[in-house]
């Protein structure tokens, strides 16, 4: 009699929790493509369910796969899940993998032309996200990533920067620029999840406000700046244009960065310092230094209610 009125109190609540969960459900449909996770690059909403379902499309119905980058991936630590399924499915008999917390430059593959990704949240503790590029492979070849120049991935909004070959390594000897431009009192705000290049060989150079070739000397990036299962780090333009531009030499490859840009008020501060990106008159200094992370105020978080530490089964 207890216990089934015990049995009885808990199915309530669970019922009252449930019926707050917002679910959307998105389909995506062609060879290649990318998307982010629900409002990105804002941070993603509490207790939202999100099913992706890719399609490669008539053309590739037969013989390929769908390889899956993620550029970005900062999710709360095993209270917020990712999990990815072979075909239009959440069945657990075909989930491919489950990530959590903070998995950029993570890279999988499915067996087939449609693929599922099933985005979690729970009641609390919000992150940046997640975004991923997809793209059709054949069957049996080897997925590289094109070591070309990449263009940026340009969203509504905001934009996905990455270095050439990214998620593999980039080149050697190659040289990629890139112009972010914003509106009138507007300036451009990076946020890089990853950076990995050879110290002080491969770099990025930010020209702002300016053209590449004015004479006016660039603030650079080089060496291990942000580890991708750490953290992350802001770069902040003073002027209303970004000219970017990345350097390898002839030897030595590194893993290199994504970023996502996007359009800030004139007003825009990081804790009013945006020089600690790197600036000196000392060529030798400028070369050496690393910008650190830097914390940009965002929504204050609610403190966690306490709950099992366990990711949830599926
Ligand atoms: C996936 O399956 C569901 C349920 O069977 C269906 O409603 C939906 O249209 C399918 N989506 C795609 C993209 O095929
Ligand atoms: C993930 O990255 C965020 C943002 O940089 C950082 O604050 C957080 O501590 C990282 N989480 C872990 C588990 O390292
Ligand atoms: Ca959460
Ligand atoms: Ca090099």
């Amino acid at each position: 009699m207890r216990a089934a009125l015990l049995v009885f109190a808990v199915g309530c609540l669970k019922m009252a929790v449930d019926a707050k969960v917002t679910t959307q459900m998105r389909a995506f449909a062609g060879p290649h493509g990318g998307f982010g996770s629900p409002l990105f690059p804002d941070m993603y909403p509490n207790e939202f369910q999100d099913t992706a379902v890719i399609t490669l499309g008539d053309a590739y119905k037969t013989g390929y796969n769908i390889h899956l980058d993620f550029l970005v991936f900062q999710v709360e630590n095993m209270y917020d899940t990712m999990d990815i399924f072979d075909g239009n499915s959440t069945d657990k008999s075909v989930n491919i993998a489950r990530l959590s917390g903070n998995m950029t430059g993570r890279s999988y593959q499915s067996d087939g032309p449609v693929i599922t990704l099933l985005f979690k949240t729970d009641l609390t503790g919000q992150r940046d996200g997640f975004y991923v590029r997809w793209t059709a492979v054949k069957k049996g070849v080897a997925y590289s990533e094109p070591k070309s120049c990449p263009s940026v991935m340009q969203e509504n909004g905001y934009g996905i920067l990455f270095s050439p070959g990214f998620i593999g390594n980039y080149p050697d000897s190659i040289t990629c620029s890139w112009t972010l431009e914003s509106g009138d009192k507007q300036k451009v705000l990076l946020t890089f999840y990853s950076y990995e290049t050879e110290d002080c060989y491969d770099v990025l150079s930010f020209y702002d406000g300016a053209a590449i070739n004015a004479n006016k000397r660039p603030k650079s990036m080089c060496g291990d700046v942000v580890n991708p299962t750490t953290e992350a780090a802001f770069v902040l333009s003073q002027g209303s244009k970004f000219n970017l531009v990345f350097t390898s030499d002839l030897t030595q490859n590194f893993a290199g960065f994504s970023a996502v840009y996007r359009f800030v008020s004139s007003s825009e501060t990081i804790n009013g310092d945006y020089n600690r990106m790197d600036w000196s008159p000392n060529p030798e200094d400028e070369m050496r230094r690393h910008p650190k992370a830097l914390q940009i105020p965002k929504i204050l978080e609610t403190p966690k209610i306490p709950k099992t530490p366990e990711i949830p089964p599926l």
